[in-house]
């Protein structure tokens, strides 16, 4: 069947990246393809949301390099929480740089990201060697990439034949490539005469997803959880500000609530797009 009308469990079962396999079961497990993606500076707070939102979500979404009072125990704590509530970890670091740069980037420094995120995410641009640089690193950790696709904002350059050649650049590294950061399902896009994507299943992770709002008035576009699920065909849908507010999520009652219809709405949708 196509990868469409798959259920989470099936498509874990045929994943040989354990990243994706982990991630697959978790959305399986849990019934939820809720990430939420935690933007705040202050390590209680972040703790604080992450504890609120665990039980329903897949998946949490960092940017460890805005958090004000970082230190590595931060990282611990994440993790413990992420045994807690059986959820995994995706650091959304954006690379973009030559293969040498980037590797170092992954391994080293104040973060160590390939130490404790099980997926994260790389712009296209320098091409293929910025898989190779990743690759060399995350690989033997058992971890997964991610690529820039596209982007939710308005006037994104990811379109058209850059949006190509990503999903060709993933196709010659399944290994380590799990999926994009895209708007709608990729199965279809760059194939040359002759090919097919028979036998691929590349997760597809969608933020600038909102129930309430449709924009931010910095570019950010939102569309629902049944636009991104059902319609576009998407896997994830990635929540931030729509769960935790305007006040970094100071009130875990109203957290947990946004969370909670977050996480029902995206599985209603696919629930209707696999037709049960
Ligand atoms: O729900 P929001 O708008 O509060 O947060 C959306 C989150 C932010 C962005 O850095 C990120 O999703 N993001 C990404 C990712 C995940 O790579 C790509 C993109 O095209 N748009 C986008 O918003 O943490």
């Amino acid at each position: 069947a196509s990868i469409l009308k798959q259920t989470y469990s099936q498509r874990a079962a045929n994943h040989t990246n354990p990243a994706a396999k982990a991630l697959l079961e978790t959305i399986a497990r849990k019934r939820s393809n809720l990430c939420v993606s935690v933007d705040v500076t202050k390590k209680a707070d972040f703790l604080r949301i992450i504890d609120v939102v665990g039980p329903y979500i897949c998946l949490v979404k960092t940017h460890v390099d805005v958090i004000e009072d970082f230190d590595y125990s931060l990282v611990e704590q994440l993790q413990e929480l992420s045994v807690k509530h059986d959820f995994q970890i995706f650091e959304d670091r954006k690379f973009a740089d030559i293969g040498n740069t980037v590797a170092l980037q992954y391994s080293s420094g104040v973060y160590k990201i390939a130490q404790w995120s099980h997926i994260t995410n790389a712009h296209p641009v320098p091409g293929p060697s910025i898989i190779t640089g990743l690759s060399s690193v995350g690989l033997p950790l058992g971890r997964g990439l991610l690529l820039l696709a596209e982007m939710s904002t308005k006037g994104s350059l990811a379109v058209g034949s850059y949006t190509e050649e990503a999903v060709r650049m993933a196709r010659a590294n399944r290994d380590f490539v799990i999926g994009f950061i895209a708007q709608r399902r990729m199965d279809g896009i760059g194939l040359r005469d002759g090919e097919s994507s028979a036998g691929e299943d590349f997760l597809v992770l969608t933020p600038g997803v909102g129930l309430d709002v449709k924009g931010d008035g910095m570019g950010q576009q939102y569309r629902t959880p049944r636009e991104v699920v059902l319609e576009s065909g998407c896997d994830v849908i990635i929540v931030g500000r729509g769960i935790y507010g305007k006040d970094n999520g100071a009130n875990p009652d109203a957290v947990r609530a946004q969370a909670e219809r977050y996480r029902a709405e995206g599985w209603k949708a696919y629930q209707e797009r696999i037709g049960s």
